[in-house]
């Protein structure tokens, strides 16, 4: 499918003049919460960064401009030089603009409000986050986990109290006809790199959990997706809330947390807890 969605938007131009209308979900997909204009431009290149839950059109009101956008596996361009048709931008796409004529006015309307955590600004870091896969938790997952959960340093940091093979085992069995607790595999390309799930399920509140126990990929900010997939699945099973646990000393993953919203909410030995009303 391609990348270049253009739309031509509702025009009622006559004799006096031209006039376009855009209406949320009528002319546009989407509830339009936000609008920003980019003009007086210097011809310098913006964008180099992907929305992890964003839809946006653009409309160029003024002048041109060149997008480039990339989904990780292939790149499309498309010059922008009409008031009547929008570029739809959604999805996990990388967007560049370049070559803004001195005149350029560039209209983006967008589904949510601004928040700097919906942004991916580094290429790297987009590329590994089209590469994750959140899938199901199959037998293959569940093997690994044990090798996983049995490494010192994870066990500690997940806080994963001893547990037997039998004990494993019949926590597998169970996973079929559990209501209470909702389990994923999480994949990086071909690779099995972790877990992450939804438990101990109060009202409308939930715990929400997730590792990556492969270390190779520590590090490469693939926390976020797998958190903003959980969060999906908590609205839409109507929770209101999650909370998590984490380790003090475990400052990379508070300061994710924090960055994603949760706020601290009790404080125990070694852990804290956080919260977030979604
Ligand atoms: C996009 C492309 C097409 C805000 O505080 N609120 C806002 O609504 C926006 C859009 C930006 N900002 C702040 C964030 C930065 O500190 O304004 C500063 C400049 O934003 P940025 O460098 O992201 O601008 P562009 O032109 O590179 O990208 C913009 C949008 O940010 C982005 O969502 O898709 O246009």
């Amino acid at each position: 499918m391609s990348l270049v969605k253009l739309i031509d938007l509702p025009s009622f131009g006559d004799e006096r003049g031209g006039l376009v209308a855009i209406e949320s979900n009528q002319s546009i997909p989407f509830d339009v919460k936000r609008l920003y204009y980019i003009f007086n431009t210097a011809d310098k290149p913006r964008g180099f960064h992907a929305h992890i839950d964003l839809k946006q059109v653009a409309v160029c009101l003024k002048g041109s401009c060149r997008f480039i956008l990339d989904d990780g596996q292939h790149k499309e361009e498309v010059v922008l030089d009409s008031p009547t048709q929008g570029l739809i931008i959604e999805g996990l796409v990388w967007r560049e603009m370049h070559d803004f004529s001195e005149d350029c006015v560039l209209l983006v309307l967008a589904s949510e409000h601004f928040s700097e955590a919906d942004y991916i600004r580094d290429y790297e870091q987009f590329i590994n986050y089209v590469a994750l896969k959140i899938v199901n938790y199959s037998l293959e997952f569940f093997e690994k986990s044990w090798e996983w959960l049995n490494d010192e340093e994870l066990k500690y940091l997940t806080m994963t109290p001893d547990f037997t093979k039998e004990q494993q085992e019949s926590f597998f069995k169970n996973l079929a006809i559990r209501k209470d607790y909702y389990i994923y595999g999480v994949s990086f390309n071909e690779d099995m790199i972790g877990a992450c799930g939804l438990k101990n399920f109060i009202e409308d509140k939930a715990e929400l959990w997730l590792y990556i126990g492969n270390k190779e990929y520590w590090g490469k900010g693939l926390g976020k997706k797998i958190m903003k997939f959980l969060e999906s699945v908590a609205s839409q099973k109507k929770l209101k809330k999650l909370y998590l646990k984490v380790l003090k000393e475990n400052k990379v993953a508070i300061s994710l947390y924090k960055k994603l919203n949760y706020i601290e909410i009790q404080e125990c030995n070694e852990y804290i807890v956080m919260e977030k009303t979604l």
